[in-house]
């Protein structure tokens, strides 16, 4: 296909509610400036636009929680943010705000030609009521138990856990975020996106890349689990969604009778990348409209938009976002949308409150020299098809074995044998051999694999396959053995390390989308001053003879055990904080704890809840009854391991359907910090089925 004429490249908007880890930047940040650097390097105009997302609940709970005002959060980490990717080189074009004045008018602009154009019901319902705080619940405001994988902690807009779209209404004993209390319902108005309208040209665009026959994209390009998300969204049917909240911070919904009323973050954010492009062409003196706009009188898009984000960001990008821009009119719409799966940390998911998190603000005080080495690292555990973890161990056994290893050896030798045999100038090469040729076509082919890999977002591919030049280049070096061959044939070796310097040259271009401080730091100890780019990548004649090359110098050091067991301590100091942290509940009467029937169970039976990772159902033996109950142990305990056991089991809880299945009690379990548990049980065998525990 041909290239288009220009590329809009979005990177998730991050709430300026906390600083960013690991999982940010292999999500998100690192494939997409992976993208945006690949394709400047071909010379193509892009715009790679990202920014602060300053409104909805994820602000505005945080400054409750800080005792500090909204504004004063998102000024702290819009600026620490900010500098982060500064310092990972993520290579934004500008990274706005949305808090910004010209952001929220055009916010507003873009909510009342949607509103002109009918894309909105406005519909009174009830919803969730917080009276002690007197605020409606919304998102996250409120929380409660996921109806579809039963984690306690489901937020009212989605489960982090499962990743399914909630509303409030779908929550099991909903409580409120703010006061923990039960909410009541109240009416109040909004405007809704009736997104079950859109069903049929969002499945035909998702299935075939086409809208009303015309071909949009190719949906071949996009990555199985994202179309597979959206189109079980659309199977499983849209309901309309509400476009406005009852809150005091965020963009004003700009129409009569509707104070106290904000745009839905959802609906504020993306606009974001535009409020975003536009404030880069008016001080770049470029027309924003040619990056978002279709062409007017060709009535085809000119520019590419590719939403790089993480999985839970799915159904806003390729569903709602791409509804609002096709009912505005004019607007291109997104041809990928390349989520990434979610990146794990030593064996847990990673977690802000938990502490459970690399911070990529820490991580550059303590190893400000270690840039690139964490981009390399990320990048090839990048979570693009499933999930995939990051453990300090790996990184070290990534990093000594395959940079110090392959390619700073490598290169290394390359520099060091100039330097000696030449006096650091690019020797004259003599006749080819079989050999060289092999080389210089493997490098060749191996060029053109890592473009194609990076046009398809496949980034670990393309990265792996520039460290097979360094690999090639360590092979051939390592055969022709030109240490030995000085004494002999000094003549040969002339060929053998003008050809070494030219893979180095070409090393320097192929990983300068991965790692580009290293690429340009191996250019400069090339004594490469002009501007290489893509189309010079496979060529052999990268270092002219009697240029001189400098001295050289590391590229990369070898990580001390010393690194990662202090790394490991502190995480494990995080752990340790946690256990400390978690608060006591509060106070009850000695009636309101006499109010628990507990009493000894045996368990007679256990088996597996199908499609479940967590539940088992038990028959457990009361004395003078059996019970059925479900609980969510499986993860810590094999059926068989458990039957016979004596446990404590609550017996006066009102009995609930869990996975369509009567629980008649609840199993009272410890709990370690790891999130495994142990049987409470009752230790002496005179202790029978049925006897009270108190
Ligand atoms: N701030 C959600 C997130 O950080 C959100 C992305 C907005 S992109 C327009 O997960
Ligand atoms: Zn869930």
């Amino acid at each position: 296909m041909e290239n288009p004429k220009k590329y809009t490249v979005t990177a998730a908007l991050p709430y300026a509610n906390g600083p960013l880890h690991l999982g940010h930047l292999a999500g998100a940040y690192l494939p997409s400036d992976i993208y945006v650097r690949y394709l400047k390097l071909n010379h193509r105009d892009v715009v790679f636009v990202c920014g602060s997302d300053e409104h909805g609940a994820a602000i505005t709970l945080r400054a409750k929680k800080e005792g500090v005002s909204p504004q004063e959060i998102v000024d702290k980490y819009h600026e620490l943010n900010k500098k982060a990717f500064t310092d990972f080189g993520i290579d934004f074009s500008i990274y706005h705000r949305t808090s910004a004045q010209d952001h929220q008018k055009m916010a507003q602009e873009f909510f009342l030609e949607l509103n002109e154009k009918d894309t909105f019901t406005k519909k009174t319902t009830e919803q969730y009521y917080d009276e002690e705080n007197n605020q409606f619940l919304a998102d996250r405001y409120i929380s409660g138990e996921c109806p579809k994988c039963q984690n306690p902690n489901a937020y009212g807009d989605q489960c982090e856990k499962c990743g399914s779209d909630l509303s409030p209404l779908d929550l099991i004993n909903p409580k409120s975020t703010i006061s923990g209390n039960k909410p009541i319902l109240k009416e109040t108005s909004h405007w809704f996106l009736p997104m079950e309208r859109h069903e049929e040209w969002l499945t035909s665009w998702i299935q075939e890349g086409k809208i009303h026959g015309k071909q949009l994209h190719n949906p071949k390009e996009w990555k199985n689990q994202v179309t597979g998300q959206v189109m079980s969204w659309i199977n499983s049917g849209l309901k309309p969604r509400a476009m406005t909240r009852d809150l005091n911070w965020g963009v004003k919904v700009p129409l009569e009778g509707a104070d106290g009323k904000v745009l839905y973050v959802w609906l504020d954010a993306p606009i974001g990348y535009i409020s975003a492009t536009k404030k880069w062409a008016e001080e770049n003196g470029k027309n924003w409209e040619d990056y978002w706009k279709v062409n007017q009188e060709t009535g085809e898009a000119d520019t590419k938009l590719v939403h790089f984000i993480g999985k839970d960001n799915i159904v806003f990008h390729a569903i709602i976002f791409p509804i609002l821009l096709k009912q505005h009119g004019d607007y291109v719409l997104p041809d990928n949308v390349p989520a990434n799966e979610f990146l794990n940390l030593e064996g847990d998911k990673l977690s802000t409150s938990r502490n459970w998190a690399v911070w990529l603000h820490e991580y550059l005080e303590e190893f400000p020299d270690k840039v690139d080495e964490l981009r390399y690292v990320l990048t090839s555990i990048m979570p693009e098809n499933k999930d995939s973890e990051f453990t300090w161990k790996d990184f070290q056994d990534r990093v000594n074995n395959e940079l110090v290893a392959i390619f700073g050896n490598f290169v290394n030798r390359v520099v060091v044998l100039t330097n000696k045999y030449y006096e650091g100038v690019v020797p004259t090469a003599g006749e080819l051999s079989a050999e060289d040729k092999v080389m210089l076509e493997e490098v060749k082919s191996i060029s053109d694999k890592i473009g194609k890999s990076v046009e398809q977002y496949r980034f670990r591919e393309a990265m792996g396959e520039a460290m097979n030049i360094a690999r090639a280049g360590n092979k051939y070096l390592a055969d022709a053995e030109p240490w030995k061959l000085i004494k002999t044939d000094p003549e040969r070796v002339k060929t053998i390390m003008k050809i070494a310097l030219q893979i180095s040259a070409n090393l320097s271009i192929a990983f300068a989308p991965f790692m580009p401080k290293k690429a340009k730091q191996l250019q400069v100890m090339l004594g490469i001053e002009k501007e290489l780019d893509w189309n010079d990548l496979g060529s052999f004649s990268l270092l002219q003879e009697n240029e001189k090359i400098n001295k050289a110098e590391l590229l990369f050091n070898k990580i001390e055990d010393e690194l990662v067991t202090s790394q490991l301590a502190k995480l494990e100091k995080s752990k340790l904080d946690n256990i400390l942290e978690t608060p006591i509940k509060e106070e009850i009467t000695f009636e309101d704890f006499t109010k628990l029937d507990i009493r000894t169970g045996v368990i007679l039976e256990a088996e597996k809840v199908k499609k479940t990772k967590k539940l088992l159902r038990l028959k457990v033996d009361m004395g003078n009854e059996s019970r059925t109950i479900v609980s969510g142990i499986a993860e810590s305990y094999a059926p068989e391991e458990v039957i016979g056991k004596q446990v404590s089991v609550l017996v006066n809880l009102a009995p609930r359907a869990i996975k369509g299945i009567e629980s008649q009690g609840m199993i009272l379990m410890a709990e370690n910090n790891e999130g495994k548990l142990s049987f409470v049980n009752p230790s002496e065998d005179y202790i029978n089925a049925g006897d009270g525990v108190s």
